[in-house]
């Protein structure tokens, strides 16, 4: 199976990807599309690879697959362990929730073609994102909690094991260091980063791997 990853370094949506295919030691051929320089409109990208104009499209076998969370699935179905979705089916609902609570439900606001429609203005920018991210933390926080109480707590977002939860929350939590959202009022999911970053995947995907030797000062 030939798989190619196009993505940029820190796009938080590139890095949930490039762990899920660490977590089960896929190979792929990695492809950089530069989001500063607008290469995901480039118009062959637009039309072969995403539609939407947005990273990351893995290509199987020269088939472009859009959507970090299609892409995920797909991965647990063909190479199921090691899991990212637990077998228990009320876990298993727990962590679509809070991987659609950041894909669905913040970080859309926060993208950089949002960002831009919003506003010229830098600080306008950042003020509208940091409202969204801190809104979607703060119910990602309590969701932990409601979580906890019903014996899904652990070292990780549910449980003991890395699932898909961990993989959307912590990019979430590196993006918004760069719109410098207070942190500090989040120690669940605090928590649950420092236990994941702690992991090999978490490390051979995370952005600072990928970032183009101008970025990486
Ligand atoms: N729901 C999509 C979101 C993809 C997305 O928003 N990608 C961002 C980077 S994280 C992007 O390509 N932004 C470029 C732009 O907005 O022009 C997914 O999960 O794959």
């Amino acid at each position: 199976m030939g798989l190619v990853l196009h993505h940029y370094f820190r796009s938080s949506s590139s890095w949930r990807v490039r762990w899920a295919l660490a977590h089960k030691a896929v190979a792929y051929e990695s492809r950089a599309v530069d989001l500063l320089a607008g290469l995901q409109r480039d118009e062959a990208y637009v039309r072969d690879k995403s539609p939407m104009g947005l990273v990351p499209c893995l290509e199987v076998d020269g088939r472009p697959l859009t959507e970090s969370v299609a892409i995920i699935e797909w991965l647990e179905e063909t190479t199921p362990s090691p899991r990212l979705l637990p077998l228990d089916p009320w876990a298993r609902a727990r962590v679509r929730q809070l991987v659609e609570l950041v894909n669905a439900g913040t970080q859309p606001l926060q993208n950089l073609s949002v960002n831009r429609h919003v506003s010229s203005d830098p600080d306008a920018q950042k003020a509208w994102a940091r409202h969204w991210i801190d809104r979607g933390l703060t119910a990602l926080e309590r969701e932990l909690a409601i979580a906890e109480g019903e014996g899904l707590g652990g070292r990780h977002a549910i449980g003991d094991a890395i699932t898909a939860a961990d993989l959307f929350i912590a990019p979430q939590l590196y993006n918004a260091r760069r719109f410098e959202v207070d942190l500090a009022r989040f120690p669940r999911l605090l928590a649950v980063e420092a236990a994941a970053l702690a992991t090999d995947a978490a490390k051979q995907s995370h952005p600072d791997r990928f970032a183009p030797v101008s970025v990486r000062s």
